[in-house]
Parts: C-alpha cells; structure tokens; sequence
C-alpha cells in the first residue's frame, strides 16, 4: 500500500487556511462523487482523471514544488487566459499553472474590493485569494494577467496588491499592425519571464516547450475526432476534465494518460460501444470557459441524456485545435509563430469575432451535433452579445440552438434542468 502523505505542513507554509480549505476539498470530492464516479460505461483509462481529482490540491502541486525545491524548475508561473503561452514560461524554466477558478469562495469577502456584478470566475479567483484556499494561487511566484474583458483588466489592479503580477497587452482588433504590436508583446512577456526565473530561453528550450504543448493539443485532437462517432465512447463530462487538466497536470503524463483514453476509445468506437445509447441528443457547447470544479452544467445535460461531443471554448477546442510551427529554428522565429498561433484564439475580446461563429458551424457539422448550447457567465457582457450573432447563425445553418446565462451557484439547477429536458425532447 502506498505510503499516506501529510500535506497540511505543505498548505500550512503555503500560508493556506487549512480549515476552509478542507471545507472545499470535502465540498469538491462530494460533486466528483455524484457527477464523475456516479458516470454509466466510463471508459476504465479515465481513472486517470479520479487519481489527477484526488491530487489535484496535495500530490499535483507538491510535485510543482518539489520541482522548484530540487532546481528542475526555477518558478511557479500563474495565469488566467489561454492567451498567455504556456510554452514561453516552460522554457524560461517556469512551469505553467492555470489559476481560473470555478467554484465561488468567500464571496462576501470579494465584494469589499470588486463590485457585485462581477463574473463569478473573476469573484472566483478573488476569493480563493481571500480565503487562502488555493494551493495553486498561494504558490505562484509570478501571475501573467492579461488585457482582455473589462472585469478581468480591472480586477488585476487590484490582485495585483495581493501577489506579484505582469499584464500583457491583448489587441482587440485583427490587423496587419496589431499583429505586430502582439508579437512585439510576446517577445516583452518572453523577456519578463526569463528576468523572474533568471534563464535564459534558448532555441532549444523553446522548441521544447512548443513540442510539449502541441503534443497535448495533439492528443485532445485525437480525442476531439474520436467523439464524432454515434454512440460517442467518452462523455463531455470527462472530456472536459482532461481538457481542464491540461492547465495544471503534468504535459508528458497527461498527453500519455489522453492517448491512453484515445486508445480505449477507438476500440469503443470499433466495438459500437458509447458511453450514452445511440441516438442520445449529441450537443456541442460553446461559450465562457469553464474552471475546475465548474462542471454544473455539463452534468445537467448529460444527466438529463444528452451527451456533449465538444466544446468551442477556452477549456475546449480553443486550447487544441490549432497547433504552433514546429520549424522555427531561433528564438525570434519560434516567438513569432506562437504569438501568431496565439493571435488566432476566437475570444469575444475581439472585434469582430465571426470566427468564432464559423468554428462553431465547424465543430458542429463535425462532430454530428444535434444542438448547440451556448453558455455565458452571469455578467459577462462580450459573450452575452456574441449569443445573438451566435443564434442567427445557428438558425441559418438549420442547428437548434439555445442560450443560457448561468453562475457557480446551485440554485438555477432546477431551472436549467428543465429547460435542457425542453431543449433535448424539441430536437
Ligand atoms: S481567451 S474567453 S480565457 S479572456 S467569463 S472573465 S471574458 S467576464 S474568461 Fe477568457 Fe482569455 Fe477570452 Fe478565453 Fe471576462 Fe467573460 Fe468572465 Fe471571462
């Protein structure tokens, strides 16, 4: 049996309220409980995913800082927006955290410094600050933020008096010149980095860090093409997860662990096996990124026997679709072509953004969707404006669609519920 590990001296001298922290942990293994584990014809490689769930807060960062501790790494690197390259930190020596956070802790403690009507992912990751209950927050040494929404830019002003920060600068619009005011931005952020760990990115650690992400990214579009199948072999629950682990996990072990679900599920496939009945209502989501452990609404729909085949989100395609050059021979060459992978992410941020309308019809038409579920956080203006463009399109491209406005809390469930059981029983 496996030695059992005492990771409060770990939180504890991370500074962590190791009380409210064992509140949320206990709060997070009861939601895995009844959403992943209570999951009919699971694929058996996704207990990979019950052992990252369980580490999450104890092995998967203890591993982070043994790393720093024994000089394998130099820094823990945080950020909040899938414009900030994760291959850039890996090869200053950094490693990359994704801080989102998708559950809402001391809100009332939040709204001191941040108004109300704040995006609950923001109110999120502020009050896993406050209540130090982060292990992830706690440890980063240095956070990207970003300037992207409105809520987040203004927020960071005020994060940025609770841990070390850095804001990239993200254009709005897509031109030949902000193209090049954005490679400039990466080659600033790349410089930021390399003066936070003190090494020097070389050729060779970048073409490195670019190798390790797109070989996640690889894997998730292995797994991506595999769900078009009828019965589809994994669920959007689990799909999400892995995609939600690739912020925070381990590259090699993941991209190893999502091969490993990909070849269980080309057998599935081959075998006519699913994890829902054929048939089941297939739904394709897009929308506002859901962090761990937001997984409200995908658990909704699948318990209500619809099946989600994709995601055209953040924690999504958005992540993996597209890959960086690997042919980039020096430093400025590689810093170009991942500030030009970068520069294509279809956020809302942008204007316009019918990009991201195309890569719904894509995904949609691909991966055989019945309908499509777009989803904003509560206040989040930019996705909440896109919805209406999104609608029409679905309407013209003849795809049933539906909008829905959600936060972190549980009290909507009974209404969602009902209007998913509508929405899955009209199409
Ligand atoms: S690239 S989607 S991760 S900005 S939900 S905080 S937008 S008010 S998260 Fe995002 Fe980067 Fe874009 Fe992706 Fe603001 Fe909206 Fe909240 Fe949001």
């Amino acid at each position: 049996m496996a030695e059992e590990v005492d990771f409060y001296p770990m939180w504890e001298s991370l500074g962590m309220d190791t009380k409210a922290h064992d509140m949320l942990l206990g709060a997070v293994g009861q939601m895995y409980g009844d959403m992943f584990l209570a999951q009919q014809n699971r694929p058996q490689a996704c207990d990979y995913l019950n052992v990252f769930a369980t580490n999450l807060h104890s092995g998967e960062i203890k591993e982070k800082l043994d790393a720093k501790e024994t000089g394998a790494a130099k820094k823990i690197i945080g950020s909040f927006c899938l414009y900030v390259p994760e291959e850039i930190v890996t090869a200053a020596g950094g490693i990359p955290i994704g801080l989102c956070s998708g559950a809402d802790f001391a809100t009332s403690e939040v709204e001191k410094h941040l108004p109300r009507n704040t995006c609950p992912l923001i109110k999120s990751f502020a009050g896993f600050r406050l209540g130090r209950v982060c292990p992830y927050i706690q440890s980063a040494d240095l956070v990207i933020g970003e300037n992207t929404c409105d809520g987040k830019k203004k927020a960071y002003e005020w994060f940025a008096t609770q841990k070390p920060m850095y804001v990239v600068d993200v254009p709005h619009v897509r031109t030949d010149e902000t193209k090049q005011m954005w490679r400039n931005e990466i080659h600033r952020l790349a410089e930021r980095l390399e003066q936070e760990t003190g090494q020097k990115i070389t050729p060779e650690s970048l073409h490195e860090g670019i190798i390790l992400a797109n070989n996640k990214r690889r894997a998730l579009q292995r797994l991506s093409k595999l769900r078009a199948a009828d019965p589809t072999p994994i669920s959007g629950l689990d799909s999400l997860l892995l995609t939600q682990a690739a912020f925070m996990d381990d590259p090699v072990r993941l991209a190893d662990a999502i091969n490993k679900v990909c070849d269980e599920c080309e057998q599935r496939v081959a075998a006519g096996e699913g994890v829902a009945p054929k048939g089941a209502k297939r739904i394709l989501y897009t929308g506002t990124p859901m962090a761990v452990p937001n997984w409200k609404l995908f658990n909704i729909i699948e318990k209500s026997g619809g099946v989600v085949v994709g995601e055209e989100c953040c924690t999504g395609s958005r992540y993996y679709k597209d890959l960086v050059a690997e042919t980039g021979e020096t430093v400025d060459q590689m810093l170009d072509d991942i500030a030009d992978r970068y520069f294509n992410i279809q956020c809302a941020i942008f204007t316009p953004n019918h990009g991201r309308e195309q890569d719904v019809m894509q995904m949609a038409k691909d991966l055989n969707a019945d309908g499509i579920i777009d989803c904003s956080l509560q206040f989040c203006t930019i996705y909440e404006m896109e919805a209406f463009g999104m609608e029409l399109t679905a309407q013209e491209n003849n795809v049933p669609y539906m909008h829905i406005t959600t936060d972190y809390s549980t009290e909507d469930e009974g209404q969602l519920k009902t209007r998913i059981q509508a929405f899955l029983e009209m199409i």
